[in-house]
């Protein structure tokens, strides 16, 4: 049998010949490096072009990454606390629901990405974990303790040109955040048109699952769950939205606007 372990963009494959019958043996790196789940997931589909190619097949090996700044470091949004039940408890739970309820099937072979563009055909335990799972990797990412301000570049010119200006653009985006009832998340993605759109998805869907009302890529995700603002805020939805502005990474959203582009 022959076995190739790959290290693609921090991204750690196991490529396992087609005509084995041995199950397929996963590794992990050390020297994985941290990536928004949307850039490991370009990765992924390209070392996976690459064995299909060669009449092999990819066993994709997801990661709970580390969270890229201490529990306290969005104090200014968001209290330690709630940052760590929320990371350690929650985004792992659904990681391990996910990377379970995959474990012997065909799942295991696809990307996040592919598992969502047919959502509708596989099992909903993987549709609320897969998207637990992405969603939050995609949140802290967009989020840094050196936050704020505005976008810039790019981004900036298509904000301005779809929605007005950088604050109708903010309040748009908390309406769709208000509005969500009960649990979800406000997204801005980037359409099949390029251009750029705000939505709202129920649960811990999004707008890469075929079962979303819009479809496209998101590159910036607001969890609007009550576990994602309870403890300070309470109720206050508004206030936690609002506070948000203040951490989000403009320059790690203008990248995934540019990698959406870029497909
Ligand atoms: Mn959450």
């Amino acid at each position: 049998m022959k076995k190739t372990a790959l290290l693609v963009f921090g991204v750690v494959l196991t490529i396992v010949n087609a005509a084995a019958q041995t199950p397929a043996k996963t590794s992990t790196s050390k020297s994985a490096k941290t990536q928004p789940a949307i850039l490991q997931q370009k990765a992924l589909e390209a070392a996976s072009a690459v064995a299909e190619q060669a009449g092999e097949r990819v066993k994709v090996v997801h990661q709970f990454a580390p969270l890229p700044y201490a529990f306290d470091a969005l104090e200014k949004a968001i209290d330690a606390k709630t940052m760590e039940i929320h990371y350690d408890r929650h985004h792992r739970a659904y990681f391990n629901n996910f990377t379970k309820a995959i474990q012997g099937t065909e799942m295991e072979y696809l990307t996040l990405e592919q598992i969502f563009a047919n959502m509708s055909k596989f099992p909903v335990v993987v549709r609320n974990n897969g998207g637990g799972h992405y969603n939050h990797e995609l949140f802290w990412n967009i989020m840094s303790p050196d936050g704020g301000g505005e976008p810039t570049g790019k981004l900036a010119e298509a904000i301005k040109a779809q929605f007005g200006s950088f604050d109708d653009f903010k309040k748009q985006f908390e309406q769709a955040g208000a509005q969500r009832f009960g649990s979800g998340w406000a997204w801005l993605s980037v359409g099949a048109d390029r251009k750029l759109f705000i939505s709202s998805t129920p649960n811990q869907d999004n707008p890469l699952m075929d079962v979303a009302e819009k479809r496209g890529i998101p590159i910036l995700g607001l969890d609007v769950w009550e576990h994602a603002y309870y403890l300070r805020y309470q109720n206050q939805r508004g206030s936690y939205m609002s506070a948000f502005w203040s951490v989000v990474n403009w320059k790690a959203v203008g990248k995934l606007y540019e990698e959406a582009l870029n497909r």
